[in-house]
């Protein structure tokens, strides 16, 4: 096992991670940011080293000086959260050079899925249902059309080097379709420097649901259920539950069973996310993340299991602690991403938090990095931390998600608590009854709370 891990990341995931490593027994190095000198996870690691100015470009994104910080202090692994160098394979094998040990997949994995074209076909050879589309990227625009014949419209033009909703583009019909790969075209090279893109047949009203997954890089992997991630605003996650209203046990167990198998023959280390698209009974595969997500925790609520203990323990070459048989779904667990924003204009509203009272009591977790008196920076994202609740069934979890949120007190910022308290007592929501374009219709049609 490692003796000491630098934690390269902020907020409320440094704290996760580092509560990990102490229950390990491992020993924390903090980096942070001039902007982040009082920071929780600052005050909670045994060492800390300052790596930069604000900018996370010069700071937490900045290679060498995280390399100098585990020189300094010794460091034999490093475990990156998500964002910032979370899926940067460069920085997986830098740090392997060096013989530090990156907590998270091969190098290679990160590149793989980094590519969504190379993602979608390695996920069809793995025996993933894909999204109906153009084998790879579309070169030209006689091509193009045969393909979208094919597919049938809508069609949906994509960046390969695209995610986060970026360089895409819908062709209603025929007549729309190289306009829209024009436009994705010089989106993508502008905004990913390539302008790869390809067609997927356009789905209009599924659910995002996403399957975590562990691999021990041997040849085993589990699947431990899903999330459902379809309440997003500009492709920001808002909501997220596990289990989803919409799947039933056989449901969850047949996809997981797929995806537990892919990952195996992948030979997958660590922890992962298998994005898909969810529509008339039918799963689509979109994208793989490679990293711990930020609602990890629906699924430790509903498992019991220490996602970031297993990451840690993976790397560091155990096996996993469970098999397959041994993974139960108990009850229903929602999160609520409460961000440091106006609750229906987004605006980010940085500053100090005058009060910060959070909720207790059982079934309830707050993951959070912000304290009394606290000041919240304006240069990175903007959340504060993450309500979970936990019930033994879904109407007990919005119920206890209801009261959480009543005596959830956070002044001096703006936050987005209210939407949540208006969110916990729609019908919709309470029936599990949405989809992807759910939250931004209610935003546009409902009255500011
Ligand atoms: C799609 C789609 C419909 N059909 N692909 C958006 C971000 C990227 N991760 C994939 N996205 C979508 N891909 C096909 N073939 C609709 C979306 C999409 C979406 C997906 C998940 C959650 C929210 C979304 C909001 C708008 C569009």
């Amino acid at each position: 096992m490692f003796d000491k891990i630098l934690i390269a990341n902020r907020g409320e995931i440094a704290l996760r991670v580092l509560r990990a490593a102490k229950e390990l027994g491992i020993s924390t190095v903090a980096v942070y940011s001039t902007a982040d000198k009082e920071a929780m996870h600052v005050k909670l690691a045994d060492e800390s080293v300052c790596i930069g100015p604000p900018p996370a470009r010069e700071s937490y994104l900045n290679i060498p000086a995280l390399m100098a910080a585990c020189e300094i202090t010794g460091a034999d692994a490093v475990h990156p959260g998500y964002g910032f160098l979370s899926e940067n394979a460069r920085f997986a094998e830098i740090l392997n050079e060096h013989n530090l040990v990156f907590i998270g997949p091969k190098a290679e994995h990160i590149r793989l899925m980094g590519d969504k074209i190379e993602a979608k076909r390695t996920a069809t050879r793995l025996g993933i249902p894909c999204v109906p589309g153009s084998e790879g990227a579309v070169s030209d625009e006689t091509e193009a059309l045969r393909i979208a014949r094919d597919i049938g419209y809508p069609v949906l033009v994509k960046a390969a080097s695209g995610g986060g909703g970026r360089g895409m583009k819908v062709a209603r019909t025929e007549a729309d379709l190289l306009d829209a790969i024009a436009t994705a075209r010089t989106e993508a090279k502008a905004a990913f420097g390539d302008d790869a893109v390809y067609l997927e047949k356009y789905l209009q009203k599924p659910r995002h649901i996403e399957i975590q997954v562990l691999g021990d890089g041997k040849g085993r992997a589990i699947h431990l259920g899903e999330r459902d991630c379809s309440l997003q605003r500009r492709h920001q996650k808002v909501w997220e539950e596990g289990p989803s209203p919409a799947l039933n046990p056989h449901q969850r167990d047949e996809i997981g069973g797929v995806v537990a198998r892919a990952m195996a023959d992948l030979g997958y280390v660590g922890v992962g996310t298998i994005e898909f698209l969810y529509e008339d009974g039918k799963f689509y595969f979109i994208e793989m993340n490679t990293r711990i997500q930020v609602e990890h925790p629906v699924t430790e609520m509903i498992t019991g299991i220490d996602l970031v203990n297993e990451q840690i323990r993976i790397a560091a070459g155990s096996p996993l602690s469970i098999t397959q048989d041994e993974v139960r779904f108990d009850g229903a667990a929602i999160e609520c991403r409460v961000n440091a924003e106006h609750p229906r204009t987004f605006v980010p509203s940085p500053g100090r938090l005058t009060t910060f009272h959070t909720p207790g009591g059982l079934g309830v977790r707050v993951d959070s990095a912000a304290y009394q008196g606290y000041v919240i920076p304006p240069y990175y994202d903007s959340l504060v931390g993450k309500l979970i609740v936990h019930g033994r069934t879904r109407t007990e979890a919005l119920m206890r998600l209801r009261r959480s949120l009543d005596e959830f007190v956070v002044e001096g910022i703006e936050t987005t608590l209210p939407l949540f308290r208006s969110l916990v007592r729609n019908v919709d929501i309470q029936n599990g009854d949405y989809d992807i374009h759910w939250l931004e219709n209610f935003l546009k049609d409902e009255p500011a709370a």
